[in-house]
This record gives C-alpha cells, sequence and structure tokens, in this order.
C-alpha cells in the first residue's frame, strides 16, 4: 500500500513537471492457464513498469511502463528469464525448464486440451531457427 500511495506521488510529481515519459504497449507472451499469467504479469512488473495485464485467451500481454526507467527489452527479458516465449523473442531451453509441469505451454497435447493452437516455438526448433522464420528482429 505504502509502495502504491508513494508510487501515486512520485507519477503526479513528475507528470506535474512534464517529465512523465509513459509508453503503453501490447505483446504476445505464450503461457496455458492462471499460474501463467501470474508468472508472466509479476515477471513484467520491473522497476519502471506501471501495468502488466496478461489474457489467458488471447495471449496478449497489456504494458504501461515509464519510458525513463525501463525499455521494452528489459521488460521482455524479464519474462524470458521465468520461462515464457515472447514473439520473437524466445525463452531458453534453459529458461523453459523451469516451468511448472501442468504450465508447459510448448508441449502440444497441453494446447490441445487448453484450446491453444501452434505455440510461438515449434517443436524441436532452435532458438535460431525460430528466428529465422521468426521475421522481424528490430536490431
Ligand atoms: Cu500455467
Amino acid at each position: 500500500m505504502k509502495t502504491t500511495i508513494s508510487a501515486l506521488f512520485l507519477a503526479f510529481v513528475l507528470s506535474a513537471s512534464g517529465q512523465s515519459k509513459i509508453t503503453e504497449t501490447t505483446i504476445e507472451v505464450d503461457g496455458l492457464c492462471g499460474m501463467c499469467e501470474e508468472r508472466i504479469e509479476n515477471a513484467a512488473y520491473i522497476k519502471g513498469v506501471k501495468k502488466a495485464d496478461w489474457s489467458q485467451e488471447t495471449h496478449q500481454l497489456d504494458l504501461i511502463f515509464r519510458s525513463d526507467k525501463t525499455t521494452l527489452t528489459e521488460i521482455i527479458a524479464a519474462i524470458n528469464e521465468v520461462g515464457h516465449d515472447v514473439k520473437d523473442h524466445l525463452a531458453t531451453d534453459e529458461q523453459y525448464a523451469n516451468i511448472h509441469g501442468c504450465c508447459r505451454f510448448r508441449d502440444a497435447d497441453l494446447r490441445a486440451s487448453h484450446g491453444l493452437g501452434d505455440p510461438l516455438c515449434k517443436p524441436g526448433e532452435t532458438h535460431e531457427e525460430h528466428h529465422a522464420h521468426g521475421g522481424k528482429d528490430k536490431h
């Protein structure tokens, strides 16, 4: 509660002085269930992030963050760190290995049982292969 109040106060002070740099964006994050939602949102709430809201149905993560405090790259890295795939930015196999057994969102059978189609990461595909056909890397 204390942090919320001081965060609000800080936001007020900064917007009053005209220095607030708020970025609003949506990214696609793979996941299965409510546990994934918690994991993804908790991971995304790094310093500077004001809102992180993942939808189990659409797999869209709505983000609002302070672009003077953090970057989208850092947020994506934090999500990868807990094992979740972001469109065009996959978690490594080591990171994915930490995902809870019932949250194995790359598993075809688990996806089917949750009514999901193709994963962002195709079975047996390496990080590099995925990027080769994954399209836009903005570097
Ligand atoms: Cu899950």
